[in-house]
């Protein structure tokens, strides 16, 4: 037995034992309409979708506190604002007006404020991580996790509780040959329910990063509260600690198994390829963009040179021991985000299924998976079109959405 895993699995006991309440959502909310899928016997749900928060600025990820009715949001070039109770929005940590400034906070390209993830005891410490851009450091700057204390009241960052954990994730600093600066950061960040934090990163167009084991771009962390690695990463050796599984291209969504804890990730591919796979520990991703016969490539970067044969999302020729995806979006490539798995009877047909969030694609797939994490079937949910950025199974077992370009939270009910 794997023991991460097996500490996983210890770890989904407690886990399930410290779900959030249901509640109400507690602000003033608006219809906005129904979508409904067929009901057949086979009980694929209905959704009821309501529209929780609308206005924002490049949503890209939320969480709730354990009482079912707050929700913190994050606006990629704001930062981290949370929805108290009685539906008041106040702005805590980023640019000015916020309640803790971040000086060092940027956005530019897909980077600036991205994920966000509340401590496992964050009922008795108040304690929220986000994943931002950061110039503290430059040439390159970079990408970091920071921890912050909330105030009793939630309405301000306790002074002198800022706590930056992970300082080193790379950015790409500069336009090359490829595409502008800013590009594939990763940024989604999830506690898993073996108790350590999940970190994903992004290959910023830079060749050698993604196989490389001291650098953390391309590829998942696992770290503590502190940022220091966890144990039983089985890096493989001279590789970062913290490193828990590599050779990715830009993860963006990470979700976590019912039943078996084993972490889950959705990845958009290059021109081809969006893929959901699978992880385990110390596992090789199979992504490597770097020149090779038959490929030349300006500053070196192949990843959109090349074909599903030439260029894999996984290659099982380099690395024949790679982690095989789950799922490869019928070899497309839309913009795949987020993922979450949705749990509980009242998904009927789809208790257990993952949905996957494709941005470019505008839709929700749900993935049936067999015991060993393949896919197994693929069906979008009946919901409008949107640019589907992040995905919390939140209060009372429902789906809520970030709609990136509407700038919404929907909450998404099954029936
Ligand atoms: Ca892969």
């Amino acid at each position: 037995m794997n023991p991460v895993l097996t500490t996983l699995r210890a770890g989904l006991l407690a886990s399930a034992l410290a779900l959030p309440g249901c509640g109400r959502s507690g602000a003033p909310e608006s219809s906005a309409g129904a979508a409904s899928a067929a009901t057949t016997s086979a009980a694929v749900p209905t959704l009821t979708r309501t529209v929780v928060m609308s206005g924002l600025s490049n949503p890209w990820d939320i969480a709730f506190a354990p009482d079912g009715q707050t929700l913190f949001v994050t606006e990629k070039c704001r930062g981290l604002s949370v929805r108290l109770a009685d539906g008041s929005v106040v702005r805590l940590f980023g640019t000015s007006g916020s309640a803790l400034v971040a000086p060092d906070l940027f956005c530019y390209g897909q980077s600036g404020m991205n994920g966000v993830a509340l401590d496992p005891d964050f009922a008795g410490n108040r304690t929220v991580y986000v994943y931002m851009a950061s110039n503290l450091r430059t040439h390159p700057r970079t990408n970091r996790v920071v921890r912050l204390v909330l105030a009793a009241d939630f309405r301000s960052v306790v002074p002198g509780s800022r706590t930056d954990i992970v300082t080193d994730i790379p950015f790409k600093d500069v336009r090359n040959a490829v595409a502008d600066a800013g590009a594939h950061s990763g940024g989604r960040i999830r506690f898993g329910p073996d108790g350590y934090l999940y970190i994903t990163t992004g290959d910023n167009h830079n060749a050698t990063l993604p196989q490389d084991l001291t650098r953390l771009g391309g590829k998942v962390l696992r770290v503590d509260r502190s940022g220091t690695a966890a144990p039983g990463n089985h890096t493989p050796s001279g590789g970062d600690p913290r490193i828990f599984t590599y050779g990715h291209r830009n993860v963006q969504g990470i979700a976590f198994r019912p039943g078996t804890g084993q972490p889950f990730t959705s990845e958009h591919g290059p021109n081809h390829s969006d893929e959901v796979t699978a992880l385990v520990a110390g596992g090789n991703g199979g992504w490597d963009p770097q020149n090779r016969p038959g490929l030349n490539c300006p500053d070196g970067y192949c990843g959109y040179a090349g074909n599903p044969t030439t260029m894999p999302m996984t290659d099982l020729a380099r690395f024949p021991s790679a982690m095989k995806p789950s799922w490869n979006n019928d070899a497309r490539s839309q913009g795949t985000g987020p993922c979450t798995f949705l749990s509980g009877t009242q998904w009927k047909a789809w208790d257990g299924r993952l949905a996957v969030g494709i941005m470019g694609g505008q839709r929700l797939v749900i993935l049936g998976l067999d015991a060993s994490g393949m896919a197994t079937s693929a069906a979008d949910a009946s919901l409008p079109a949107a640019r589907y950025r992040s995905l919390v199974q939140g209060p009372g077992g429902n789906l809520y959405v970030v709609a990136e370009k509407a700038g919404e939270v929907w909450r998404v009910v099954p029936h």
